[in-house]
Order: structure tokens, then C-alpha cells, then sequence
């Protein structure tokens, strides 16, 4: 756990968040400003604060995290209709928390290119 990480607090339990789904590895939550119909969070529980700090030793981790990830799409119905996975790396790519975290988002027809 790093300290002053929201995403490492939120796996905690320190922050309460509306749990989707959770393991011993991976953590989902939705997200408490969704950008569509479903909006969830998925993060390991290893502090990562960029994805650009993944190293080898992460590869499995970050493998399983987007097959977890394909559950759960599935689970909250937008798999077949589609969705969208995001993860913002800095300033620029738009991340606001320094705890990688897959973005799910479905539940509409989704634009492209994002903003
Ligand atoms: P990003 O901008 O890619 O770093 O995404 C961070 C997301 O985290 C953003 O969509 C809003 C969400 N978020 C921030 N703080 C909280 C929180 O306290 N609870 C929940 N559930 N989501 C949060």
C-alpha cells in the first residue's frame, strides 16, 4: 500500500466504494463520476502509479487484469453490445489518479476520437 494513494485507500476499505468485483489480486469499483451507463474502475492491488512502471514482472499481472476485466464487461451486460477499456498515463493522457486503472466504459454508443 502506498501512502497518500486514493485507489490504495479505496482497496483498504479507508475510502468506501461500490465493489463490482474484487480478488486476491484485482479490485473493481465503480466509478463516482461515470462517464456512461457503466463506468467501473478495475485496479490491481499492487501499486503501480503509471503504466509506464510496469516491468516484466508485471506482464502476468497486467494480463489477467484485462481477462478479469472481460468478466466483468460481461458480467455487467455491455460485452456484446461493446465497450471501451481506457487507462491514462500523465498529465496529457488525462490521469488524475496515480494507481493504474483500467477504465470499463458501455452502456452507449461511445465517440471517436475521445477528446
Ligand atoms: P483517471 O482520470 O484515468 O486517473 O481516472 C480516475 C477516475 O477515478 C475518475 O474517472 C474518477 C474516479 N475517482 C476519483 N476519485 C474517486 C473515488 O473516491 N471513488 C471512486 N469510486 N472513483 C473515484
Amino acid at each position: 500500500m502506498a501512502e497518500d494513494c486514493l485507489f490504495c485507500k479505496i482497496i483498504a476499505g479507508e475510502i468506501p466504494s461500490t465493489e463490482v468485483y474484487s480478488d486476491e489480486k484485482f479490485y473493481a469499483f465503480r466509478d463516482i463520476n461515470p462517464g456512461a451507463p457503466t463506468h467501473v474502475l478495475v485496479i490491481p492491488r499492487k501499486h503501480i502509479a503509471r503504466i509506464t512502471e510496469a516491468d516484466a514482472n508485471d506482464a502476468t499481472l497486467l494480463g489477467e487484469m484485462m481477462l478479469r476485466a472481460n468478466r466483468i464487461a460481461e458480467a455487467e451486460g455491455v460485452a456484446e453490445p461493446g465497450f471501451r477499456y481506457v487507462m491514462n498515463c500523465n498529465s496529457d493522457g488525462g490521469q488524475s489518479v496515480y494507481h493504474i486503472h483500467l477504465h470499463i466504459l458501455g452502456g452507449r454508443a461511445l465517440s471517436w476520437p475521445p477528446g
